[in-house]
């Protein structure tokens, strides 16, 4: 989008750009009217140990606290007593000096971000089977022209307004949209087929759609030999895998798991693509890697218009998994536990290798153990709200509560800031210069339209004066200046960012911020300045070490928590149009509240009446681990055994109060897709 501020209104206007040909939605419309809302925050605050409130402070009072309570709580409990929690909004930029904040300034091995409940699971199954984790490895646009494409968990039509332009014309040049989800949502709607399962069965109707192409002769032999490994294991694991099996399981008929195989496996070009209704389970890496199998068999990644991708979230969500806000990682998709990466790291980094710490613990275990004897004591979060987002999130809740110091970076008072010890104001994204990566994997330019208000400062502003004022105390080690380790401008973090990733998977070391603007962005990796950038990956190779995919067998498992008498119907959640994430941006603009007031429970009408509840009556959704309140909204569109609810709201009528904390072994993924409820009449009891 392009922005223009005229005698100070900043006007939204859409620009021409390859994936969205113009095309934005209502909530980039409106995006500019948080900038002077008058809920933005343009001053620190400070918790007040008399009265228990946030009251405004300055800047120095508020950095003093903040780095007295870190220099405390280490000297207590070590340098891992302290942890950051990043976000997939923030900038590459950002996302690389909090990467660097934690293990050069801090020295803590705890930091890591919301992508863990985002992108965690596709990411692990990607890099398994193609050495590589990048959404998309083809441009967007390859969707237009797809004969047959496969959307599994998928909503873009509310996610991704602008991406529908490219199922339109996928439709208009008479191709097959095919589409999986509970609901009959909007995009199911814009479907030749809609496979309806029950939640937490995608894995089943995956192993059965390769069950059938193995069976009707559509999986491609040569491509197999001579470009995967694995095979024999996924064909015995998938022999069992009869249509009626799954179709038992899932609910889907047997026809149009038929109907679903026979479209993939005798189109020209084919696209299947996941995104969280299939991720966002206990066994999320599984699932994916269940249509990755699929996808593998048929021979389609790196054929020309077809292969395998997950649509990526949040605005950064690609290049803020990719430079160190995660665990385990280090810029460019290096790992904290390899030698080498660690030495090339050190090297830009100008310490020691040893000095860097080993790797942490995936977020929602991150979050769980603040507070706990064993745990930090303090936490710096960066672009998340995990109270209204985490998952059992009164579990979090309270465990925030129990910190010493909760620091929150942000421009609005979050749910999370609300219960913070000290609050620092910080910029929003039209106030600061920056890169992010798109889902296509294309690093894209964004460009400051106007300084931040008076008294704010930028995310990097913040770290690099913490930098200054912590060096010296608990983490002076000889020799090494970590005081001057952050930069305070973006410019000079991306050349750096530049160096550190080259030689990695996501190497930018041949993206400038000129190479940017005089094209269209620059797709990763991206290794010689006069070089080539990488549209589509695949082609001639993957990047694990034979240069060969691989096959994993992987099998259903049941949801962690299965429904019983007591609590009888299956939970899942998602995203409305209108509202985005924890809904401290979008619950703020009024042309959004409009749209969609409050949180509301979408249950089937048989369900509805045998509870005996009418439409716009508040409900009461159960599980064990709490519950919550809203309106109940009537739909045939969802299948009979389930509810749904939206995550955005906070409050009573906060769906993660009711969500399971389950985890995928692998990612660490919540299970924010399936768990067991009841739902009850409020008024009855
Ligand atoms: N309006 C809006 N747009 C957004 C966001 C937002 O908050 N609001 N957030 C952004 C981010 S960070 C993300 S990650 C993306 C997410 O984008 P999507 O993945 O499209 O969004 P969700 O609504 O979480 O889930 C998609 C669908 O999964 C279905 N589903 C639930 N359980 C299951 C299941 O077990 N199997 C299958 N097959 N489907 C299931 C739900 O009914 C839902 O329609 O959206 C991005 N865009
Ligand atoms: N039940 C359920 N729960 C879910 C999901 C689900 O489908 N169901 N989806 C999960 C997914 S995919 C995601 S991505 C998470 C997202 O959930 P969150 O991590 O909570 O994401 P946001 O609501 O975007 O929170 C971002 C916060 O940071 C602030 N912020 C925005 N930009 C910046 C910045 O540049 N710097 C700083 N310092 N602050 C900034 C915003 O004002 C906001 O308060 O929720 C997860 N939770
Ligand atoms: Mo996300």
């Amino acid at each position: 989008m392009t922005l223009r501020e005229t005698d100070g209104r900043v006007a939204v206007l859409p620009r021409w750009f390859p994936t969205n040909q113009g095309g934005l939605c209502q909530k980039g419309w409106t995006a500019a009217e948080l900038l002077d809302h008058p809920d933005r925050l343009t001053t620190p605050l400070l918790r007040d140990p008399a009265s228990g409130k946030l009251r405004p402070a300055s800047w120095e009072a508020a950095l003093d606290r903040v780095v007295a309570g870190i220099h405390t709580v280490q000297a207590g409990g070590g340098r891992d007593a302290v942890a950051v929690f990043g976000g997939g909004g923030l900038t590459n930029e950002k996302a690389y000096a909090l990467g660097k904040f934690a293990r050069v300034v801090l020295r803590t091995r705890h930091i890591d971000y919301n992508g863990r409940f985002c992108m965690s699971a596709a990411a692990a199954a990607g890099m398994r089977a193609f050495g590589v984790d990048r959404g998309l490895p083809f441009p967007l646009s390859d969707l237009g022209t797809a004969d047959t494409l496969l959307l599994v968990g998928a909503n873009p039509a509310e996610t991704m307004p602008p991406l529908v332009r490219w199922l339109a014309e996928q439709r208009r040049r008479g191709g097959k949209l095919i589409v999986v989800d509970p609901r009959a949502t909007a995009t199911a709607r814009l479907a030749d087929l809609h496979l309806q399962p029950l939640p937490g069965t995608d894995l089943a109707v995956a192993n059965a759609l390769l069950h059938i192409a193995l069976t009707e002769g559509f999986v491609d032999i040569g491509y197999i030999a001579g470009r995967t490994t694995g095979f024999d294991d996924v064909r015995r694991a998938v022999a069992a895998w009869w249509p009626a099996r799954a179709e038992a399981l899932s609910g889907v008929p047997v026809a149009d798991l038929e109907e679903t195989a026979r479209a993939l496996g005798t189109a020209e070009r084919t696209i299947i693509l996941t995104a969280r209704g299939a991720e966002q389970h206990a066994n999320g890496v599984d699932t994916v890697t269940g249509y990755v199998n699929l996808a593998l068999a048929l021979g389609l990644p790196g054929r020309d218009g077809s292969g395998y991708g997950c649509l990526t979230g949040q605005g950064n969500g690609q290049g803020g998994r990719e430079h160190g806000q995660k665990a385990d990682q280090l810029p460019g998709y290096r790992r904290i536990d390899d030698p080498a990466d660690r030495a090339h790291v050190a090297a830009v980094w100008g310490i020691p290798a040893g000095d860097l710490p080993g790797p942490g613990i995936p977020a929602y275990r991150l979050l769980e153990s603040l507070g706990t004897p064993d745990g930090p004591k303090a936490l710096l979060v960066f672009g998340s709200n995990p109270v209204v987002s985490a998952p059992r999130a009164a579990r979090i809740e309270s465990r925030l509560r129990d910190l010493d110091l909760l620091v929150v970076v942000d421009f609005l008072r979050s749910e999370t800031a609300a219960l913070a010890d000290v609050v620092l104001p910080t910029a929003q994204w039209a106030e600061e210069d920056g890169t992010m990566t798109n889902l296509e994997g294309r690093v894209l330019r964004r460009r400051a339209l106007r300084e931040p208000p008076p008294g704010v400062r930028t995310d990097l502003e913040i770290l690099a004066a913490l930098a200054v004022a912590l060096d010296g105390g608990s983490v002076r080690s000889s020799g090494v200046d970590r005081g001057s380790s952050i930069a305070p401008e973006p410019r000079v973090v991306f050349e750096e960012l530049r160096r550190a990733s080259a030689g990695g998977l996501a190497d930018y070391a041949g993206i400038s911020w000129e190479r940017i603007d005089d094209r269209d962005g620059a797709f990763w990796p991206c290794p010689e300045v006069d070089g080539p950038d990488t549209p589509r990956l695949f082609a001639d190779r993957f990047l694990t070490p034979d240069g060969r995919a691989r096959f994993h067998a992987v099998q259903h498992r049941p949801a962690a928590e299965e429904v019983c008498a007591a609590y009888p119907l299956h939970f899942t959640t998602g995203r409305v149009l209108a509202h985005y994430q924890s809904g401290t941006q979008t619950r703020r603009v009024p042309a959004l509240r409009q749209a969609t007031p409050a949180a509301f429970v979408e249950l089937h009408p048989d369900v509805a009446e045998r509870l005996g509840v009418t439409d716009g009556e508040p409900v009461r959704v159960v599980s064990r681990r709490g519950e919550m309140v809203a309106p109940a909204r009537l739909s045939p569109a969802i299948r009979a055994d389930t509810v749904f609810a939206p995550f955005h709201w906070g409050g009573a009528a906060r769906a993660n109060t009711v969500t399971n904390d389950a985890v995928d072994p692998i990612s660490g993924m919540p299970e924010f897709k399936i768990c067991a409820v009841r739902v009850e009449k409020v008024n009855a009891t």
